[in-house]
């Protein structure tokens, strides 16, 4: 995910829905009162839709294990990505950028940035998150309820799927896939049919509280890495428990001009094995690093 500011796809909090379901009350009234009122409404609706507050990141700082890191490596990004999967392929990055009519996916050096492939997807499927698994490239949709598998050496679409709910992540242990939604669930997968197996629900140990807004993921390392979206925090989650082990803030690597941006936000997570380090970056981002969490 995705878009911030708009009416159909930005995902409020109950409360937040709440409010919002007060606030379109209101506006049924003021609509029967007049052109210009219902002018006035619109417009307080979308200042309210849009001024809707992002929980800040200091809610979890009760979640343990702040992981600490060092940057190994620092690349160029092509702002142009709006990165919703990023995952590493023998010295290539594969990344999805997402929004409607725009999606595609490309295939790039990670060392010189050179793209290899790139292919547009139907203007229907707003890409989202990406993973290779059994020589196939699957990639979820937002909405549209279609994962994609793609050969990943010409990235030509081999076939469709189709299954409930959004899509906002995914990932593999090598036998299972693991998909995020958008919510604190993560949902195991059969890759022959896609269909669920089990659910993790992800939860702070020392709180007991959901972590919700899961977006971007990697398995790596025997553990799941989430990205939480709107945040610039990374979670370690245990795959059998879904108890959060550790986080990793990456506040100092967020560009100065994306500092407060709800839409440019950190969303890329590759790893590469023979460097036992991560790719990240977000979407819009002019910069990629390679980053190794040190223990614990
Ligand atoms: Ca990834």
């Amino acid at each position: 995910m995705h878009l911030f500011c708009q009416f159909a796809s930005a995902p409020l909090q109950p409360q937040q829905q709440a409010k919002t379901q007060h606030a379109n009350s209101k506006v049924m009234r003021l609509l029967s009162s007049g052109i210009m009122a219902s002018t006035l409404a619109v417009a307080l609706l979308f200042v309210h839709v849009c001024t809707a507050e992002i929980p800040k990141e200091e809610d979890n700082a009760s979640t343990p294990g702040l992981l600490a890191f060092t940057v190994i490596d620092t690349k160029a990004h092509d702002p142009q990505l709006f990165t919703q999967g990023l995952v590493f392929d023998k010295g290539n990055l594969i990344e999805s950028s997402g929004l409607y009519n725009k999606s595609f996916v490309r295939t790039y050096n990670a060392q010189t940035n050179k793209t290899v492939r790139q292919q547009k997807l139907p203007n229907h499927l707003f890409a989202e998150g990406i993973t290779l698994f059994n020589d196939q490239l699957l990639l979820l949709s937002w909405r549209a309820g279609v994962l994609t598998a793609l050969n990943p050496h010409t990235l030509t679409p081999l076939k469709t799927l189709q299954y409930e709910g959004e899509g906002w992540g995914i990932t593999h242990d090598g036998y299972m896939l693991y998909t995020s939604d958008g919510s604190h669930i993560l949902t195991v997968r059969t890759p022959k049919s896609f269909a669920i197996d089990r659910t993790l629900a992800v939860l702070d140990p020392a709180t007991g509280q959901k972590l919700d807004r899961l977006n971007e993921l990697e398995f790596a390392q025997d553990m799941i890495w989430a990205n939480r979206w709107q945040t610039n925090v990374i979670y370690r989650i245990n795959p059998l428990s879904g108890d959060v082990t550790g986080r990793v803030n990456l506040e100092t690597l967020v560009p100065l001009e994306h500092k407060n941006s709800r839409q440019s936000v950190l969303n890329g997570i590759a790893y590469d094995p023979k460097q036992d380090a991560f790719w990240i970056t977000g979407k819009n981002w002019p910069q990629r690093h390679l980053i190794k969490i040190l223990a614990p």
